[in-house]
């Protein structure tokens, strides 16, 4: 029997942060061998808010050996880059010819974004019909997702089904896996943790720099609990484990600083290790290997699409 087919991508935008970690990566670790898995770095996307190069050929080289260190085997994951498949923005552009502006304005994450400040680039305003053809391209079946980005899976379904309307059954309507339990994870500041925001606590950062940004976590005045650090720690420990470490501790918010610091240093210290053993050439060979299968599939299915929708002569 086929296995089922399962995308998941970041962005280079930043470096990581254990919001990324634990709301991605690591479900995505959990489950990647199940399927036929692709894990994607999503460079295009992130022009929509990155416009320095040399950090995203830095940010690019370092999500992969993020990839690697964390544990994902390239055997058995296609690991690739969204620009060595420009087959994305191929279809991309089509679903935006099928879709409106109106429909396009009540993505919550554009709104959130613009809100928080960030430029309201037409990339940014389009963003999930390039999302929808990350996911469109490869059949996917399944996109682990938290409950943030369940808005983007339904417009790529939606994207599909304008498609298979105007032209003919043509793509699969993809489903998200929303993961239960994996909330989205506050930043420093109690808002979501976001590269882009500079709110994150890094996940490989070094051992003093991910210390200095957990003591540096808002801590609110209402209770004895402060509720960002609880929700951070929340991601690494239950709730019975936690409600003990917070009892005995009421009030002393440095001892739960300082708990929450060692808490992330023993789940980040073995990968930081393996990490700094990967180089820049590992990483250009696995996304060489990676691209290669990536852009074959997308080719197969875009001579499809275009033969439906006259582009082909
Ligand atoms: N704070 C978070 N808590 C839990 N999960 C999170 N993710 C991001 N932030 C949190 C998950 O990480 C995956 C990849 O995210 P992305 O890089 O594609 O973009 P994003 O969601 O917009 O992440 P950032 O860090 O906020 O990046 P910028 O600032 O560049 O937009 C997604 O699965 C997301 O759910």
């Amino acid at each position: 029997m086929t296995k089922r087919r399962l995308l998941t991508g970041l962005q280079p935008s930043g470096p990581l942060h254990i919001g990324n970690y634990f709301g991605a990566l690591k479900p995505f670790l959990s489950m990647y061998e199940e399927y036929e898995s692709m894990l994607m770095v999503a460079d295009y996307h992130a022009l929509t808010t990155q416009k320095n190069p040399e950090e995203l050929r830095r940010n690019t080289l370092d999500i992969v050996k993020d990839y690697l260190a964390i544990g994902i085997d390239p055997k058995k994951a296609v690991i690739f880059r969204q620009s060595d498949v420009p087959e994305h923005m191929e279809l991309a552009w089509i679903f935006q010819c099928l879709v409106t502006v109106p429909f396009l304005e009540r993505a919550h994450a554009y709104k959130d974004k613009v809100a928080k400040g960030l430029e309201a680039n037409a990339g940014l305003f389009a963003y999930p019909m390039l999302m929808a053809a990350d996911i469109l391209l490869y059949d996917t079946d399944i996109v682990p997702v938290g409950e943030d980005q369940r808005q983007h899976i339904e417009y790529a379904r939606e994207a599909a089904v304008k498609f298979n309307n105007a032209y003919g059954d043509t793509f699969k309507e993809p489903r998200e896996k929303i993961l239960r339990g994996v909330a989205t994870i506050p930043g420093v500041d109690g808002k979501k943790m976001s590269k882009s925001y500079g709110n994150t606590i890094p996940l490989f950062g070094s051992k003093e720099e991910i210390r200095r940004t957990v003591m540096s976590i808002v801590t609110d005045s209402k209770g004895e609990s402060p509720e960002i650090v609880y929700a951070i720690h929340s991601s690494l420990k239950g709730r019975e484990e936690l409600s003990e470490l917070y009892k005995t501790n009421r009030g002393n918010y440095k001892a739960l600083k300082e708990a929450l610091f060692a808490d992330i240093e023993r789940e980040v210290a073995p990968m930081r290790e393996k990490r700094a053993s990967i180089g820049d050439e590992d990483v250009k060979g696995v996304l060489a290997e990676g691209s290669k299968s990536a852009r074959k599939l997308a080719q197969m299915k875009m001579k499809f699409v275009r033969e439906k929708i006259g582009i082909a002569l």
